[in-house]
């Protein structure tokens, strides 16, 4: 017996298929968006604009691409064999859908491509992604509604964020009155997806929910006065939110049809990539934490209870039900590739140049902001660069990796986080250069999966739970431990060369923002 999990990233999707018994991987492949649907003209996933804080992608693009892997997998898979296809998507980002869709979705044809079919019922032709800066006037007038970030965050999870779907949906129905009033159900990207392989429309899970600014974290269900300060009329656009073990019964006898999936396949909700990693890298017990290196660097811990978060700090659900304490930084892997181009070097002579240089990087710094970040809030990108000259390619490189994770301790330590190991997942988790820094800053173990993308491991392993009617810790115990590998150790001997580096992280950034 089989299964299947998805991953729409931002700049790839992933798919997973393992034997739901015995956790093997059977198969698993990528559509990296750039380079195999250069159609739709993105860089690294997203849609160039001549605004920075305007970052859309085009939700067509993850139509076709969900169409093509799931064709290809039919052509290497028996996927007459697979029983259930859980999935995840990138966090946040909003796709804004006619009242034709649910119309659409029933009439789904089996012999034609799926993005001709749906071509015609969007209401806005791009999707707002997490990239996306630029709603702080939305932000403002959310958090104003709630009493203020704090009670935003009570509420909510988190402060009003520019990229959160609250904000992202107000400034859409702000500034295009006419396309809001044509749209009649606003999805996530992971309730798109699985709307699609479900023939209908389907809700949002509480994990990608808890993204919105729009649910109440305690009940999980919509917060009214959340809906209100977003536009009137929001809730019969959202559909419910639902539990992420919620059965959305079978795949859509079209879609059955059209890849050799058996018409029994069961469906789950999507979920956002980081409560699926968290999944794919076993995070079940209390206080596990996680490092996700991909478009963006993210640290995460679970935990049973609701964890007491800083201001910058966002609480999510998992899907094991847990809370997850989360830090997102938009300058991850962007940032280290803008270095790494700028010097024309490649991820081998990145690696290389780390070499040339040596913990606390002679009191080097970076502050790493190529463009706006969100922690801590740099609304306008702008690097700096202290102690040294932007054409030295050894000491950018130190530096960019450096800064990343300094800023990181500095949250981990207001969020009260101190990791005991950390598991990481993401493009960059590859390069043990990288994750030996890591252990040395944040003075733990690192331990990396051998499945590159966790977001779809961990759709997968929701799936296998489905399947096999197992509990968490044996599915885990199976489809996730066996791929953890080694772990890099924190070295004593930069212990206190860290410790100073992050009291001088702490100045330059704390001057660099009152400066603005
Ligand atoms: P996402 O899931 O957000 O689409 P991925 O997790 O696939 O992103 O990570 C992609 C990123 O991984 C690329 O943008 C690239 O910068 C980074 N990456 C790939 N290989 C390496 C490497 N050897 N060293 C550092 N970073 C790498
Ligand atoms: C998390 C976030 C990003 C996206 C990227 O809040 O915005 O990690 O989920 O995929």
């Amino acid at each position: 017996m089989l299964v299947l999990g998805l991953d729409s990233s931002t700049q790839s999707l992933t798919a997973v298929v393992l034997d739901a018994g015995s956790g093997r991987v059977v198969h698993q492949r990528a559509l990296n968006f750039d380079r195999d649907l250069p159609a739709y003209g993105t860089r690294s996933g997203v849609l160039p604009h001549a605004d920075p804080a305007l970052v859309h992608a085009p939700p067509l693009m993850w139509v076709e691409a969900l169409d093509r892997i799931l064709a290809e997998l039919s052509a290497a898979v028996d996927l007459s064999q697979v029983a259930a296809i859980a999935g995840s998507a990138q966090q946040h980002g909003s796709v804004y859908l006619r009242d034709s869709f649910p119309t659409a979705l029933a009439g789904l044809r089996h012999d034609a491509p799926l993005a001709g079919q749906l071509a015609e019922v969007f209401s806005r032709a791009t999707a707002p992604v997490w990239l996306d800066s630029s709603t702080g006037d939305d932000c403002r007038a959310i958090d104003a509604a709630l009493g203020g970030p704090a009670a935003t965050q009570r509420i909510t999870g988190s402060a009003a964020y520019e990229r959160f779907t609250g904000p992202q949906i107000r400034r859409f129905a702000r500034l295009e009155p006419q396309a809001w009033a044509a749209t009649a159900h606003v999805r996530l990207v992971s309730s798109f997806l699985a709307s699609l392989l479900a023939g209908r429309v389907v809700g949002t899970d509480w994990g990608d929910g808890s993204g919105m600014n729009l649910m109440d974290l305690g009940t999980r269900t919509w917060h009214r006065s959340a809906l209100d300060a977003v536009s009137p009329d929001l809730e019969r656009r959202l559909g419910s939110p639902m539990p992420p073990a919620a059965q959305l019964g079978f795949i859509a006898p079209a879609l059955a049809r059209r890849y050799g999936l058996p018409a029994s396949c069961r469906l789950l909700p999507w979920t956002g990539d980081n409560p699926s990693s968290a999944i794919g890298l076993g995070l079940v017990r209390d206080g596990a934490c996680a490092l996700s290196l991909g478009t963006s660097d993210v640290l995460f811990a679970v935990s049973q209870t609701r964890p007491a978060m800083p201001p910058a700090g966002h609480t999510f659900l998992s899907p094991s039900g847990d809370h997850m304490a989360l830090f997102c930084f938009a300058n991850g892997s962007l940032a280290r590739e803008a270095v790494k181009d700028a010097h024309r070097l490649d991820w081998d002579g990145f690696t290389a140049a780390l070499g040339r240089t040596a913990p606390g990087n002679a009191g080097r710094l970076m502050l790493p902001w190529f463009r706006p970040e969100i922690v801590p809030k740099v609304p306008v990108a702008g690097v700096r660069r202290i102690g040294y000259a932007a054409g030295d390619a050894d000491a950018d490189v130190r530096a960019v990796v450096e800064g990343q994770f300094l800023s990181m301790r500095l949250r981990a330590e207001a969020a009260g986080i101190r990791p005991v190991e950390l598991c990481a997942t993401g493009g960059a988790a590859q390069n043990i250069a990288i994750l030996q820094i890591a252990a040395d800053i944040l003075r733990c173990p690192v331990r990396r999966s051998q499945i590159t993308n966790t977001a779809a491991l961990g759709a997968a392993v929701r799936a296998a739970r489905l399947a096999t009617g197992r509990e968490w810790g044996e599915t885990i115990a199976t489809t996730v431990l066996p791929h953890l590998g080694g772990a890099v150790e924190p070295r004593a001997e930069s212990a206190a060369t860290y410790a100073a580096a992050a009291a001088a992280y702490a100045r330059a950034e704390q001057s660099a923002l009152t400066a603005g």
